[in-house]
């Protein structure tokens, strides 16, 4: 495996490269072009000058976190077209820049979700959390607001205001759109896109939905083994695979993470590891990377990837605000690196273990 750390770029981040560079084990950084809108084509001038500034400090661009996915693609109207064919165009110039691993998700509307982006904890550290009696109280279009509130002033990925402002008609596009409409439009846009990812070598990650649960009534596929599975049989291509993400997955406890990273050997491009403290059905809060700050055995999930040869990149998700730094929620230093070192040092003991 290669550990990396996830960053925002300069203009958007809090974190620099030159610090990232310092955490010991870290060889490279997911990042992305935060400020092409969704859909637009990605410049091969714009990601080089991505990768050497990342270079210049002696780390790689492991890959993209995210090429995000027009809304039509993912309710397959006819305009679908054109936005492929732009991913497309954007793969393209990733490929000639020699990138090769794209993480993406198919939400319809919302990203990623939580409802309180600060929750203390008794040790005075704040953390993302979740509870679904909450989310229930809210109004889809105030959520916006809600999470807006306490991002210290950070764009948010996937959060971004024109998106958000334009809520009402999003719903309104996916009113007809289910569970098995989704999935068909995701499988359509997998096969336009695997021709172009196999001439350039580029994997696609998808990354499950978070929570893995239907969200405001909106349809949810990426939330459990079985349709995982389903997604890499229905595209059964070497560059169609998954972002195993033990937080996302983990949302739901029903999800043995360790059996699904067995389940889906060969199939995993990029892996999320992070821990998870369950208070009740549909309610978390995220923890510290360790086992016993959560609810996840974070040695078994390591020990799994490590049985099927996992070898891609890797990365601590997000940590707990601690120290007094003020971050982009979840994407501080601080506990990221604790985070990294900690799966670092579960991985060098299970290879020693295994010699
Ligand atoms: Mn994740």
């Amino acid at each position: 495996m290669k550990m990396t750390l996830r960053w925002f770029g300069s203009a958007h981040d809090s974190v620099t490269l030159k610090q990232i560079k310092q955490i010991p084990g870290v060889v490279g950084v997911i990042s992305t072009l935060y400020d092409v809108p969704v859909g637009e084509v990605w410049t091969r001038q714009q990601i080089k000058g991505l990768k050497e500034e990342i270079e210049a400090q002696g780390l790689e661009l492991l890959g993209i976190e995210s090429v995000n996915i027009h809304d039509t693609i993912k309710v397959g109207s006819p305009e679908r077209e054109k936005y492929i064919a732009n991913y497309i165009k954007t793969l393209e110039a990733l490929g000639e820049e020699g990138i090769q691993l794209v993480c993406y998700n198919f939400m319809p509307v919302f990203d990623w979700t939580r409802s309180d982006l600060a929750k203390m904890r008794e040790d005075g550290s704040t953390v993302l959390s979740y509870d679904q009696e909450v989310i229930d109280q809210l109004d889809p279009d105030k959520i916006f607001e809600s999470m807006d509130h306490k991002s210290n002033g950070y764009v948010l990925p996937g959060w971004e205001p024109e998106r958000m402002a334009r809520i009402k008609e999003l719903f309104e596009m996916y009113k007809e759109i289910d569970n098995e409409k989704l999935f068909e439009n995701l499988v359509y846009f997998l096969k336009a896109i695997m021709p172009t990812c196999e001439k350039y070598g580029i994997k696609m990650a998808i990354h499950p939905d978070d929570p893995a649960w239907p969200v405001f009534g909106l349809p949810r596929i990426v939330i459990n083994k079985e349709n995982l599975i389903r997604l890499t049989e229905a595209v059964n291509h070497p560059c169609n695979g998954v972002t195993l993400c033990t937080g996302s997955l983990g949302s739901n406890p029903q999800n043995d993470i360790p059996d699904i990273i067995r389940a889906l050997k060969g199939k995993i491009h990029f892996a999320h590891v992070r821990n998870l403290k369950h208070h009740a059905p549909g309610k978390f809060e995220e923890a510290a990377h360790l086992s016993s700050d959560g609810s996840m055995d974070m040695y078994e999930i390591m020990k799994a990837l490590y049985e099927i040869e996992f070898d891609g990149p890797i990365r601590p998700d997000h940590g707990r605000a601690i120290w007094d730094e003020v971050s982009m929620p979840g994407y501080g230093l601080y506990d990221r690196a604790l985070g990294a070192t900690y799966l670092n040092g579960l991985w060098e003991a299970i290879h020693k273990e295994n010699k």
